[in-house]
Formats: structure tokens, sequence, C-alpha cells
């Protein structure tokens, strides 16, 4: 669709979603959009890269953009990820800024702010997993005015839940008041710049981060060998993918863990991630997995290259300046 064809009321607004590692910043962005597109676990440091989630209510297109959580970490993964959420901030309209209730906020909030070095321009402070703690009791009214001594540009704050879903509609109801006259981003219905690809490989390191322990979720990176959609002379028919992926790990002792005994871990890693991969599509997915060895792929240019994350101006230096 052109610009100059969409909707003369249509409203729009992009906003960062951005915080410390597990406050919930994809629990949160899957309850707004209505379904699960970015991954979940219980482990931090689960979402990689930055990327939109988009939907509309009304004639409002809210695309919001999912970021890692901001800490520190030498390696190049985490200085790379650390980037994401830079670059995810850059450009939006308004900055959220998630802070779980059930940790010590202003240390938290400290914290990120040491470790996100961009300027936080407009911004409401999301207080998350209201459900865990007694809501009655909430009182932070002194926190709030500390946080706002830190982060001057701190305009709102909601006391939210991604889970009961408690206060999502107030906050929705802000956000549609607070969007801009202007063209959609994704007149079309996508829901994101990122590709079907791109989500694959998402869904299988999901599995990745629920079905392994301890450090191995960390160690683990998924990259797509081959994406072929089978071509088909009805087009009506339902499509169907071959998809050929790699499960890299850092060391070969954790390729027989991933493999499992009998191949049983990596077949429920496939068989979990091929049912999420075909909600997706819509279609038959053939999916298969394969583990390779590749020593520290974590501080591996070419493969952090290869999942979508780009050197940051914190990245190692590559070569020496004469
Ligand atoms: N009880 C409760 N748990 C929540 C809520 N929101 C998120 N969680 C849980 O918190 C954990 C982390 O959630 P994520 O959404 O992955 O957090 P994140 O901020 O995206 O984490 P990273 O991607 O690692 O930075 C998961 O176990 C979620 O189920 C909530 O509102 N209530
Ligand atoms: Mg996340």
């Amino acid at each position: 669709m052109l610009l100059e064809d969409q909707h003369p009321h249509n409203k729009s607004i992009m906003i960062a979603v951005l915080g410390k590692p597990n406050v919930g910043k994809s629990s949160f962005i899957n309850h707004l959009l209505g379904f699960d597109l970015s991954i979940v676990s219980s482990k931090p440091q689960t979402t990689r890269n930055n990327f939109h989630c988009a939907f509309t209510i009304d004639r409002t297109e809210v695309v919001l953009v999912d970021t890692p959580g901001v800490h520190s970490n030498a390696q190049e993964l985490n200085k790379r990820m650390n980037g994401q959420a830079q670059m995810g901030a850059e450009g939006v309209d308004l900055n959220f800024v998630l802070l779980d209730l059930t940790t010590d906020i202003v240390t938290e909030f400290k914290d990120f702010l040491k470790n996100f070095e961009s300027p936080l321009l407009k911004t409401w402070i999301v207080f998350t997993k209201a459900d865990l703690v007694n809501k009655e009791a909430i009182v932070l009214t002194e926190t709030l005015k500390v946080l706002k001594e830190l982060c001057p540009s701190i305009e709102k704050s909601f006391i939210i839940s991604s889970k009961d879903g408690h206060n999502i509609h107030e906050l929705t109801g802000a956000i549609q008041d607070a969007s801009i006259n202007g063209p959609h981003l994704y007149p079309n219905g996508d829901v994101s710049n990122k590709s079907q690809r791109f989500f694959a490989t998402e869904y299988i390191r999901e599995q990745a981060f629920r079905l392994l322990k301890e450090e191995l979720p960390y160690e683990v990176a998924v990259v797509i060998d081959e994406y072929k959609d089978v071509k088909k002379k009805d087009e009506t028919a339902t499509p169907e993918a071959h998809i050929s992926a790699s499960i890299l790990v850092n060391r070969p002792s954790q390729r027989a863990i991933v493999v499992g005994r009998g191949g049983s871990i990596i077949k429920e890693i496939g068989v979990n991630a091929r049912k999420k991969i075909e909600a997706m599509t819509g279609g038959k997915v053939h999916l298969n997995l394969h583990v390779k060895v590749s020593p520290k792929w974590f501080n591996n240019n070419f493969v952090l290259d290869e999942i979508g994350l780009p050197r940051t101006q914190n990245s190692a230096r590559v070569w020496r300046k004469k």
C-alpha cells in the first residue's frame, strides 16, 4: 500500500521497550500483541536482537521495539546485545523502561542507567510483575521521586502485570493518547521488521533455553543453513517449508548434552520448535537440526554477524591503529 493511500486519520507511535534482563519485556510485548511472537524464558538474557512488534488499535499503529536486557559482560556477544538495546531506542517516539517490582527498584534502575549509554528522551516507567506482589500495598511515591532525579525525562509510570493483565488497558489507552498523526509503518498487516527465517531461529533457541540447564543456553546459538519454501502449482494449497538449522555450542561435551540420550533432547527441541514455526507460517514445516561445535562462537565476529548482531562502538578492536 502506498503511503498516500493510507487513511488520513491514521496515527502511529514507536516505543522502545528497555530494561535489565528478565524484567518481563518480551512477555509484556506478547501480552499487548495478543500472541507469542517474542521468545520468553525464566532465564535472563533470552532476547539477543532488537526487532519491531507491530499491532493496531483502531486507527493507531503501535510499534514496540523488543530489546535485549541491558547488562555488563565483557563477552563480545553481550557487548553487541547491549548495542542492540541502544540501537533499538534510536529514533523512537517514547521509551518504556521496565522495572521488576520484585527487585530492589532503585538499585536496578541505577544499574540499567549505568549500562545504557544513550540519553533517555521521553520515558515512561512500567513496573512489571504486579501479580507477584501485594498490589494494594504498593507505594511508589518516594521511589518515583528518586527515579525522576536519576532520569528527569520520566513523564509517567504504570504498574502492570503481563500475567493477569493488571492495568494493561489503562496503559494502552495512554499509548493511544500519545500517538502521533501519520502513516503506518506496516500498513499491510506485517507484524515485524524481522523475517520468518529470523523467528524460526528464535523458536529453536527458545526450546534450547527451556530444555537445557545452567550455563548451556548462554553458549547456544542457532543459524539457519537452508530455508526453502516448497513451490506448489496450486496456489491455494497449504504452504510447506524445508528448514535446516545448526545449533552451535562452545565445547564438544555440550554437543552430547544437546543431542541427549538416543537423540532425545534434540528431538524434543525440534518437535516443539517445528510446531511454533508451523503456527507462524500457517503451513507444514520439515525441520532438520544439527549440533555443531563452534568454539567461543560468542566472541567470533563472523558468527555474531550471521546471527544479526552488528559490531558496536564497544566491540573488541579487530585491527590496530598504526
Ligand atoms: N509472575 C509474572 N511473571 C512474569 C511477568 N512478566 C514476565 N514474567 C516472567 O519473567 C520471566 C522473564 O520474562 P521475559 O519476558 O523473558 O523477560 P525479558 O525482560 O524479555 O528478558 P530478557 O529477554 O532476558 O532480557 C519469565 O519467566 C516470564 O514468565 C508478570 O507480569 N508476572
Ligand atoms: Mg526478552
